[in-house]
């Protein structure tokens, strides 16, 4: 397929995508609205690398002075880690961001849509959105599975958090008719812990196997994405019932402080890393790092 027009793309990115060599998206929310400044750039920079090193060419996305980017320089990364007028950019955000010129670090949701745009079909970051706790009442539901349920892009992420509603999330991820795969386990993880009680809808071992998947998805003419959870290494987990008071916390923080819509996710990123003292922040690198292995793999068994 062509690109869409709108897109600016690298020569990198461009020249792989022709030649159907394996690509990697990754997000931008993650840099600027999910880890503090330096330890987010140094974490763009090197996941790039990771992605490099298994072979595949890493296209971060993101909106700079209202144009839609596949593929980012050095600079680029800077100013979406440090440029404090960058707003977060989910799929309804993106037509305002492009008509006022603005720059935009794009959601999980926002992301799928622009790679699928330019015929990225394979998509790695740490946690995806969900349903929020307390949805009955809130509403608050992440458009990031809105996307999964109807942008044809495979998304791996570590699982998602316990801020979220981790059964009400996979029970909406079914009613989207995306299917959930979890790499080399039966349960289903919670982002910094291997566990979280529910287990795995599907499993797979290895990238083979979740290329295999993916390409049935598309073969079979269905549209939507799928949801790849790979666990965090046991050695970097942070085990549940640890991570879980101070996500009680943070959520009580949350609610004390008048935090709602868009500001949710980012507050109670922030708060735990605070809470924890940098401890959820190192457990955060590490998976995404590990995702970015199985991504770059996933990228090449697909395009192999
Ligand atoms: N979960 C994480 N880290 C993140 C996010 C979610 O563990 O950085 C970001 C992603 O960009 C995701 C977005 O797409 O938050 C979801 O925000 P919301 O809940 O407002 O839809
Ligand atoms: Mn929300």
């Amino acid at each position: 397929m062509t690109p869409h027009p709108s897109l600016r793309l690298t020569d990198e990115v461009a020249g792989a995508l022709a030649d159907h060599r394996p690509v990697v998206a990754l997000e931008s929310t993650i840099i600027s609205h999910g880890m503090p400044y330096p330890q987010n750039v140094a974490m763009a920079t090197e996941v790039e690398q990771i992605v490099r090193d298994h072979g595949a060419v890493p296209a971060t996305i993101a909106v700079l002075d209202g144009v839609p980017r596949i593929g980012l320089d050095a600079a680029d990364l800077e100013l979406l880690a440090s440029d404090e007028e960058v707003t977060k950019v989910s799929v309804r955000d993106l037509p305002y961001v492009v008509a006022r010129k603005l720059h935009g670090a794009t959601t999980v949701a926002a992301t799928m849509r622009l790679a699928a745009m330019a015929g990225i079909r394979v998509f790695v970051t740490g946690g995806l959105g969900g349903v929020h706790r307390g949805a009955e009442t809130s509403f608050d539901i992440s458009a990031d599975l809105t996307e999964l349920g109807r942008t044809p892009v495979a998304v791996v992420s570590a699982g998602v958090k316990s801020i979220l509603d981790i059964g009400l999330t996979l029970e909406t991820l079914e009613t989207l008719g995306v299917p959930v795969l979890v790499n080399g386990a039966d349960e289903f993880p919670s982002f910094y812990s291997r566990s979280s009680g529910f287990a795995a809808p599907l499993r797979v071992d290895g990238a083979a196997e979740a290329a295999a998947v993916a390409r049935a998805t598309w073969e079979l003419g269905l549209s939507n994405g799928l949801a790849i959870a790979n666990p965090i290494p046991a050695a970097d987990e942070i085990p549940a019932a640890e991570i879980g008071v101070v996500i009680e916390r943070a959520l009580a923080d949350a609610t004390a402080a008048g935090i709602t819509g868009k500001e949710t996710t980012p507050y109670l990123l922030a708060r735990i890393v605070e809470l924890t003292e940098g401890a959820s922040l190192r457990a955060n690198i590490a998976l995404v790092r590990n995702n970015a292995v199985f991504g770059a793999q996933l990228a090449a068994a697909y395009a192999g």
